[in-house]
């Protein structure tokens, strides 16, 4: 650790203080939405300022950079936190975090991939690790590149047997540009976790899995940062000891607070109480920016260049038409990638790997982990744009409507649509001038 270079004490409490404003947020939004989860939040928040304002390397203003380190909520029910982090970076309004939850806000309970800063869409428990060692293995063996992928999961979320399948795939795969936090706040939804606050079999568990696993007061800044800071040869858990509902008093450590907003007047006190441990300082903190080394990835033009070539009457089994096809769709499209769960002599992705070995992923009999990894990250890849390429060129094919779902920005929709031209009056206008000039060129 020669190489750590502590924090000095006004980071430190620049740290605890955002911390704090975090968890502010949080009881705010989730008050004014009327539901929510601000007791999960509240246990995170110490581990979401180290690592949005310490640890990660990010440009805030653009989440969706193909340089950016990833983050994956995978416990998304604490959603209002990631909101308020982004808020904090000044990338979303503060106000806009009251609309938590409204039906034409993008703050949805749960993060999406419409948002910006979100690549793939989490809530579900068990799933947010298994897309984090897809991109994880995306940048360590596909575009090399140096970002890394912070995944945090909750301790009851630990009972899914999905976060085991990816945590044998991070380790098989060496993936040491992922980390994992995981919140061991001691409860769930509606009873303590099978392992409370057993940090050390937390710990055990994931040594067994081939991880480096270290255990620290997740209320700790300084901890946090220091463990975070570790040069790393192996995926790293983080066993974060936490208290669910930390920094409001009448509900840290209790039971029947899970997925319950405090009621105005409990929210009042809490955010007073939050607001007298701000100590006030002029320190700002600005995010490191990322090392610009990942290759821009297109996926356009992903297409089967041609349909194949059976003869009439002849018969193929169908795994191996599949295989066949995938291979081809591989000759022609080098982005196309194959993952298998130890079938592919049997459904002839062997095709594809005796053509294509950089671009095959063994994932073993581990398919949930296999789903969620090939999901990895469509939305920073474009994934939309592809399909819309991939069918311009297409004899047979024409668009009848297209939408826009979102922008990247926060703002009202009607606001956000006329700001960048594709409101009805802009489409409006342009179909005309489409119109009009080709009644003048005939
Ligand atoms: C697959 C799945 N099962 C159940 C739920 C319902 N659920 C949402 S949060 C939660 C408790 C999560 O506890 P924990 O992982 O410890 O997170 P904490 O809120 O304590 O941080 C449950 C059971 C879910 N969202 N997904
Ligand atoms: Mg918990």
């Amino acid at each position: 650790m020669e190489d750590y270079h502590k924090p000095d004490q006004q980071t430190l409490q620049a740290l605890r203080n955002t911390a704090n404003r975090l968890r502010i947020h949080s009881i705010r939004a989730t008050t004014a939405a009327g539901s929510g989860h601000p007791t999960s939040c509240s246990s995170a928040a110490e581990i979401m300022s180290v690592l949005f304002f310490n640890t990660m390397k990010y440009r805030p203003e653009d989440p969706r950079n193909i340089h950016n380190d990833r983050f994956v909520l995978s416990k998304g029910h604490a959603a209002p936190i990631l909101y308020a982090v982004w808020a904090e970076t000044g990338y979303l309004k503060e106000n806009e975090l009251l609309n938590l939850r409204k039906v034409d806000s993008i703050l949805e309970g749960h993060p999406v991939p419409k948002q910006q800063f979100v690549d793939v869409a989490t809530g579900s428990l068990g799933q947010g690790l298994g897309a984090a060692c897809g991109m994880a293995y995306t940048g360590k063996y596909f575009d090399k590149a140096s970002y890394r992928v912070y995944c945090l999961l909750g301790d009851g979320e630990m009972s899914e047997g999905s976060v085991w399948e990816a945590m044998s795939f991070a380790s098989y795969y060496q993936l040491d540009n992922l980390v994992a936090v995981l919140d061991v706040n001691r409860l769930g939804q509606s009873d303590p976790t099978p392992l409370q606050h057993h940090v050390e079999k937390y710990q055990q568990r994931c040594e067994a899995f081939g991880w480096q696993a270290v255990v620290v007061d997740g209320h700790s800044v300084e901890e946090l940062c220091k463990v975070l800071n570790q040069p790393r040869h192996q995926p790293l858990a983080i066993i974060a000891k936490t208290v669910k509902g930390k920094g409001i008093p009448v509900v840290e450590d209790k039971l029947g607070w899970h997925g319950k907003p405090l009621p105005k007047d409990m929210a009042d006190s809490a955010v007073k109480e939050l607001q007298g441990r701000i100590v006030s300082s002029s320190k700002r903190l600005y995010p490191a920016p990322p090392c610009e080394d990942a290759p821009p990835v297109s996926l356009r033009n992903i297409r089967m260049p041609s349909a194949p070539s059976y003869k009439l009457g002849e018969k193929v089994a169908t795994r191996k038409a599949y295989g066949q096809a995938l291979a081809k769709l591989g000759r022609y499209n080098q982005h196309v990638i194959a993952l298998d769960g130890d079938t592919k002599n049997s459904t002839f992705s062997e095709l594809f790997k005796n053509e294509h070995p950089d671009r095959y992923v063994e994932c073993y009999i581990a398919e949930q982990n296999m789903v969620t990894a090939g999901e990895r990250s469509p939305a920073r890849r474009g994934l939309g744009e592809a399909v819309c390429a991939a069918v311009a060129n297409e004899t047979g094919f024409s668009v009848h409507r297209m939408a826009v779902s979102q922008v990247p920005r926060s703002g009202k929709p009607q606001e956000l649509l006329r700001i960048f031209g594709i409101d009805r009056d802009a489409i409006a206008q342009a179909v005309r001038k489409v119109l009009s000039t080709s009644a003048n060129n005939k």
